[in-house]
C-alpha cells in the first residue's frame, strides 16, 4: 500500500533528562546493529518538552535515524497562555510530529473534541504532523460497539482540516491503555478500517490512502507482529514498552 510503517514511543512523563538522551543514542545503535531498513520503517520517540532541545541537538549532530516529536501542543499561536507550547516552538525544535488528543489529556486535562480539532489545525499550520489519538472506553464499547466513538472523535478532530493534510491517526482503546490487555489484531483492524473511511470522507481519498493509522494500547514485542499483519494498521503508538531500549528496538522490527 506504499505507507511506511510508523513505530512511535510515547514516553509520557517517565524518563528523566539523562535517561532520555542516553535512550535516543542507544536506540539508534540498537537499530543500526540490527540492520534495520530505515526506508522500511519510521521510528520516533516523544520525550517531554524539556528534553526536545537536547534530542534535536543529538539527532542532528550524529545524524541519528530516529525521529521525534512532542506529546502535546497549544491550540494558540502566541500570547498570554502560561505554560503552553506553540506549534511554532515545536517547529523551531525540528519536531516532525506531535501527539494530540491522547486519552490521558482528554480525561485528566479535560480536552474535548473542539480543543483537539483546534490543536490539529495549530500543528498543521506550523507544518508539524499531528498524531491524532482516538479511542473508546470500556463503557463506550459496551454501549455503542467498537467504532462509533473513535469515528466520532476523528470526524470532530478533522473538522475544517484541508483536503490532503498530512496526518497520522492512532487508535487507542482506553480499556487497552497501560492495562496489559491489548485489543486483538482483528479488533484493531476493524476500527482502523472505519477510521480510514473517516479520513477519506473528511480530507479525501488520496489522504486516506497515504495516512498511517496506528494501534496503541499495551503494545509490546510479543504482540506487535499480529498488528502489523493487518492491512489497515500501519504501526503502533507504544507507551510502557517504549521505555526500554531493547524492547522498543524489538518492536521497531515488529518482533
Ligand atoms: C497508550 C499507550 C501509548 P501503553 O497510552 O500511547 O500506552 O502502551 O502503555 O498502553
Amino acid at each position: 500500500n506504499g505507507r511506511v510503517p510508523f513505530i512511535a514511543g510515547n514516553w509520557k512523563m517517565n524518563l528523566d533528562h539523562l535517561q532520555s538522551i542516553a535512550f535516543v543514542q542507544k536506540l539508534a545503535w540498537s537499530l543500526k546493529d540490527a540492520r534495520l531498513d530505515f526506508d522500511g520503517v519510521e521510528v520516533a520517540v516523544f520525550p517531554p518538552f524539556t528534553d526536545l532541545r537536547s534530542v534535536q541537538t543529538l539527532v542532528a549532530a550524529d545524524k541519528l535515524p530516529v525521529k521525534y516529536g512532542a506529546q502535546d501542543v497549544s491550540a494558540h499561536d502566541a500570547g498570554a497562555f502560561t505554560g503552553e507550547i506553540s506549534g511554532a516552538f515545536l517547529k523551531a525544535l525540528d519536531c516532525e510530529y506531535v501527539i494530540i488528543g491522547h486519552s490521558e489529556r482528554r480525561t485528566l486535562h479535560m480536552e474535548d473534541d473542539a480543543l483537539v480539532a483546534a490543536k490539529v489545525k495549530a500543528a498543521l499550520k506550523y507544518d508539524v504532523t499531528p498524531v491524532i489519538c482516538v479511542g473508546e472506553t470500556a463503557e463506550d464499547l459496551a454501549e455503542h460497539g467498537p467504532s462509533a466513538v473513535p469515528v466520532a472523535q476523528l470526524t470532530a478532530a478533522l473538522e475544517g482540516v484541508g483536503a490532503g493534510a498530512d496526518i497520522v491517526v492512532a487508535y487507542e482503546p482506553v480499556w487497552a491503555i497501560g492495562s496489559g490487555q491489548a485489543a486483538t489484531p482483528e479488533q484493531a483492524e476493524q476500527v482502523a478500517a472505519a477510521l480510514r473511511a473517516v479520513v477519506a470522507e473528511s480530507i479525501g481519498a488520496d489522504a486516506a490512502a497515504a495516512t498511517r493509522i496506528l494501534y496503541g494500547g499495551s503494545v509490546k514485542s510479543g504482540n506487535i507482529a499480529g498488528f502489523m499483519r493487518q492491512p489497515n494498521v500501519d504501526g503502533a503508538l507504544v507507551g510502557g514498552a517504549s521505555l526500554d531500549v531493547a524492547e522498543f528496538s524489538s518492536i521497531s522490527r515488529f518482533q
